[in-house]
């Protein structure tokens, strides 16, 4: 095994994890009874997988598909992360907030060195009060998109619905390709996935893929539930680009929880799940025994050149509700066509569970614009810029492209001070404590979906501007509260013209460092459109930051 570096964290950053007002001696007991480390190991290695019939180079962790961390609120959790890829690496703990250890994010030249080729890397840190669906993901080089990524689970002693369910299961929803993404992404012109997994297996087209070696009804994954009892199912769309509309034929599912916060129960037959999105649904097993397909259905897949998809992908990615006693035949049947949804879930009124209300919102709030657009030519990835655009009182820029800074941003705000950030490409400096309402507004005709690190924000209303269907915040009882979210495309204009997509978010920067907020279309995300919120308080974090940490670069 490689020499690894490992660094600790500090007493005072693990008691600073408590969010609510706990006096610091009851909160110093509690971690003491309750939270234990939790150590892992992450072997990165390239090994030949064939999730849909296809064999294929991916890269995994541990040699597995979707390796599982699982932990319990207040855990302090020790990651060894050994790289043993060809190309540079880091991990990212996506809706995890690392209150205290902004250089734990895992944002490879935001927050850390990347990890080198034969290096290791441990990450520590606290996961504090945070509860619920989480997942990790390599943040460098489409590592995501290759393989490195998987649920990270945060059980909770208190859940509000614990009562309601017998088990639990977990579905990973991916879009899977037989080439590598970065290949994908030089040539950019046709992104379409082979297939869409579900747990890391799914079926391809084989006539269309046109592959050497090809298996026409691979298995599927099954989900065996036992009539009578009560299910929570926690779901991840780790994919590149496709978002899903998921649903199980004969069952209606109850919403629970969105991004790690529970909701209002919500009872669905289908709902979408963009990129970088958890839900977490209960579903009753009352049907006749009998095996039920599970649906995830690529939505608005289209390519960045708008040509046709041609690899005879099928939109479809489908697993199996077995009630225990059904044939086990149903893996080598022929899907019927998926029910026409009748409720499908409004994830902009999605609110939180006893969250915070159109009345109960801060009145005190920075506004800020921020426009972004995709442009330039689409079937030449070099050739194709996105930008941002801030407009607000205190700081304003005019279409700018993200690009990797040559010092990692935290590196250089920890040594150099936050003066100065403004000249930073794509920063926005805002105050500790400070509550900002961000007007995101899509100027692109496609959906694009924003993961914000470090922090949940609020959704506070969606909709198209001078749209009829503008929506009012007063509609909603409380606001969703998530980490990431889909901004509705420009649409609906005539000649040329469109009404662009807009969502508000709210939110609280309350959690000093530097924190990317960025399309989590990965394809998108190569291309720039990423800006970093810079929290004036990180340089009261300079002590605290182990000795050694930048040493790699
Ligand atoms: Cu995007």
């Amino acid at each position: 095994m490689p020499p690894y570096q490992r660094f600790f964290v500090g007493p005072d950053s693990t008691l600073s994890n408590h969010r609510h007002m706990i006096p610091i001696v009851f909160s110093f007991l509690i971690s003491l009874v309750a939270a234990a480390t939790k150590q892992f190991t992450m072997d990165l290695s390239y090994a030949t997988v064939s999730p849909d019939g296809v064999p294929v180079q991916m890269m995994t962790v541990n040699g597995q598909y979707d390796y599982t961390i699982t932990v319990d609120t207040g855990d302090h959790v020790s990651i060894i992360v050994n790289n043993n890829l060809n190309e540079e690496t880091s991990m990212h703990w996506h809706g995890l907030d690392m209150r205290g250890v902004p250089w734990m994010d895992g944002a490879g030249m935001v927050t850390q060195c990347p990890i080198p080729p034969g290096g290791s890397f441990t990450y520590e840190f606290n996961v504090g009060d945070q509860t619920g669906t989480y997942w990790y993901h390599a943040h460098s080089h489409f590592q995501e998109t290759n393989g490195i990524r998987g649920p990270f689970i945060i059980r909770d002693p208190k859940e509000p619905f614990r009562s309601q369910y017998d088990q639990e299961f977990i579905m990973t929803l991916a879009d899977h390709f037989h080439v590598d993404a970065k290949i994908i992404f030089a040539h950019y012109d046709n992104p379409a996935p082979s297939s869409g997994l579900i747990n890391g297996l799914g079926r391809v087209n084989c006539d269309a893929a046109k592959e050497s070696f090809c298996v026409v009804d691979n298995p599927l994954t099954v989900f065996t539930v036992e009539k009578g009892k009560k299910y929570r199912f926690r779901v991840i769309n780790t994919s590149a680009q496709a978002g899903y509309r998921v649903s199980i034929d004969g069952h209606e599912m109850t919403i629970v929880e969105a991004d790690g916060y529970y909701t209002n129960p919500t009872v669905v037959d289908s709902f979408d799940i963009t990129p970088g999105q958890r839900y977490s649904f209960l579903i009753e097993a009352k049907a006749t025994i009998q095996n039920y397909w599970i649906r995830a259905i690529m939505e608005d897949m289209y390519t960045p050149a708008g040509t046709t998809i041609t690899n005879g992908l099928n939109l479809e990615a489908n697993a199996i509700l077995r009630y225990n006693g059904a044939p086990t035949t149903a893996t080598t049947s022929t899907i019927s066509p998926a029910p026409t949804p009748k409720s499908v879930l409004d994830v902009y009124t999605l609110g939180e569970l006893n969250g915070m209300t159109p009345a109960t919102k801060p009145t005190k709030v920075r506004d800020m614009i921020l426009h972004f657009l995709v442009a330039g030519n689409p079937a030449n990835a070099s050739e194709t810029i996105a930008t941002f655009t801030l407009d607000s009182k205190e700081q304003s820029f005019v279409e700018k492209q993200y690009k990797l800074p040559s010092t990692p941003t935290l590196k250089d705000l920890l040594g150099t001070g936050v003066d100065g950030s403004q000249g930073r490409v794509n920063s926005v400096v805002v105050e500790d404590g400070e509550w900002v309402n961000i007007l995101l507004v899509n100027d692109d005709n496609v959906d694009h979906t924003f993961h914000l690190h470090g922090h949940a924000f609020y959704v506070t209303s969606a909709g198209n501007m001078l749209h009829k269907k503008r929506r009012q915040e007063s509609t909603l009882t409380t606001y969703p509260r998530r980490d990431s979210i889909q901004v509705p495309a420009c649409s609906g204009g005539i000649e040329g013209s469109c009404f662009q997509g807009f969502v508000n978010l709210l939110v609280k920067f309350d959690n000093p460092g530097a924190w990317l907020f960025h399309c989590h279309i990965d394809w998108h995300m190569g291309t720039g459109l990423s800006l970093t919120f810079i929290n004036k308080n990180v340089d009261k974090l300079k002590d605290k930051i182990p000795k050694d940490f930048w040493k790699s670069c």
